[in-house]
């Protein structure tokens, strides 16, 4: 199986229930390399910019809203498989949905406020983690 890239971000609900700890403790313990991280907080337009893919669904302003009120944690993240396996750990995106044991499932509570974001392709992966990183900082200490 390939090394894949993926682009996580510990979410301003997150961030703002003390959890950065807890989730990067699960997806270090799932065997995710921590490649990048950094904490910053969207502005409204960068938000905007990242979910471009939703601009005109009836939640973009809701979400871009809560992306940018307060400090998020942007990951980079690698492992075999990435893009399939993260989104496993964290759970469906309604944590309603989600599967029990999942980081969504335990900590999130809605679907507007699900704790944590994964890139959904292998492609999206590479894009969304260049919207954060230039490649220079993104290390990877495998090997
Ligand atoms: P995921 O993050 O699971 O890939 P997407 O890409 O469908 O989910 O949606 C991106 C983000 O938009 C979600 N993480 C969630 O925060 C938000 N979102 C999706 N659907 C809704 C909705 N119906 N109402 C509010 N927010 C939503």
């Amino acid at each position: 199986m390939a090394v894949e890239r993926t682009l996580a971000i510990l979410k301003p609900d997150c961030v703002r229930k003390e959890l950065i700890g807890e989730v990067l403790r699960r997806i270090q313990d799932a065997g995710f390399e921590v490649c990048a991280l950094k904490m910053l907080r969207m502005s409204k337009q960068e938000a905007e910019g990242f979910y471009a893919v939703h601009e005109g669904k009836p939640f973009f302003d809701e979400l871009t809203d809560f992306m940018s009120s307060g400090p998020c944690v942007p990951v980079v993240l690698e492992k075999e498989n990435a893009i399939a396996d993260f989104r496993e750990l964290i759970g469906a995106t309604n944590p309603e949905d989600a599967e029990e044991g999942t980081i969504r499932s335990d900590f999130a509570d809605s679907i507007g406020e699900n704790i944590v974001h994964g890139s959904d392709s292998v492609e999206n992966g590479q894009n969304e983690a260049a919207y954060f990183f230039p490649e220079h900082e993104i290390v990877a200490n495998r090997g």
